[in-house]
């Protein structure tokens, strides 16, 4: 390798690591939400941790925190609302409020509810919580880009579990009606839902060849790999002419081996002392 090339792989590396790290406030920051609040999904916020840094920390999205308005921005749903401690830990490191605002989440008077409202926090594109009606929503919003000649992209962030809901699939018939490749479905598969695996609730597989059958480009990536997110976001659409769906293979509980894979932390919420040990694990000391 010449010395440039060196230099190159050695910046990446830096900049892989930043992320992880960054991902890992995500992990910890909503893990302190979750504990003060009392209430929370602490395992799929763990799960898409990654997804999200790479998203709005390493500058893939076009945002501007100054202009959340901004008409040329691309718009980002979490259809998983249930994981809104994530979400907001990263829109707040991206700039879109202090971080001081994150300890009042779910307070009775905070504008941090236990799902995200597009009325109260900067950032926030649609309204979610009811699982199903992210995807149609991002539909409808790429259509607009589509019919307005604007370059804007839509990602939506879905559950594996949510992709139960009938909502999702006549969304996806509409997506590749209108060939809409300036949309991007992102699945969080960590193959749990609410109480059970999803295949022991309703079988989700085959996932990747559903999506194609509805005319979607699809590619499997490892949802904790900073260089596959990081390259996947910046190759977009997969295919000309077709809506793409990315299924991010995550682990739920990702990072606190206490609430990895365990069906039972889909609404865990730490202790005191849980909350220190996942500290440890994730490699600092508090997120704040
Ligand atoms: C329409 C609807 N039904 C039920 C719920 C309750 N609920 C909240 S989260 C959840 C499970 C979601 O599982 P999944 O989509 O796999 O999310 P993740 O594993 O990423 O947390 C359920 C059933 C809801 N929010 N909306
Ligand atoms: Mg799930």
């Amino acid at each position: 390798m010449d010395e440039l090339a060196l230099e190159e792989s050695a910046s990446a590396e830096a900049r892989w690591k930043s992320l992880k790290h960054k991902a890992n406030w995500i992990r910890l920051s909503s893990m302190t939400m979750n504990h003060h609040a009392g209430l929370g999904h602490t395992g799929g916020d763990l799960s898409s941790a990654d997804i999200l840094a790479v998203l709005f920390l390493g500058e893939l999205l076009k945002i501007d925190p100054a202009q959340p308005g901004w008409p040329q921005r691309d718009r980002f749903i979490l259809s998983k609302g249930h994981g809104a401690a994530a979400y907001y830990s990263a829109l707040a490191a991206r700039g879109f409020f202090p971080t001081a605002q994150l300890k009042t989440y779910m307070d009775p008077l905070s504008m941090l509810n236990g799902h995200p409202d597009r009325n109260k926090v900067s950032g926030v594109e649609a309204n979610t919580g009811p699982l199903g009606h992210g995807l149609p929503v991002a539909v409808g919003a790429a259509l607009a880009a589509r019919m307005r000649k604007e370059s804007w992209r839509v990602f939506v962030l879905t559950g594996d579990g949510e992709l139960q809901e009938g909502s999702n699939w006549e969304a996806a018939m509409t997506a590749q009606h209108y060939r809409l490749d300036n949309l991007t479905v992102i699945v969080d598969r960590n193959r749990i839902q609410q109480g059970d695996f999803t295949e022991n609730t309703i079988r989700m597989e085959p996932l990747a060849e559903r999506f194609r059958a509805f005319g979607f480009a699809v590619e499997e990536i490892d949802g904790h790999s900073i260089p596959e997110l990081l390259d996947r976001f910046t190759h977009l659409p997969i295919e000309v002419g077709k809506p793409s769906c990315v299924i991010a293979r995550t682990i739920k509980g990702k990072g606190v081996s206490f609430a990895e894979n365990q069906p039972a932390w889909h609404h865990g919420v730490p202790s005191k002392e849980q909350l220190a040990a996942a500290a440890v694990e994730l490699g600092m000391d508090a997120a704040w």
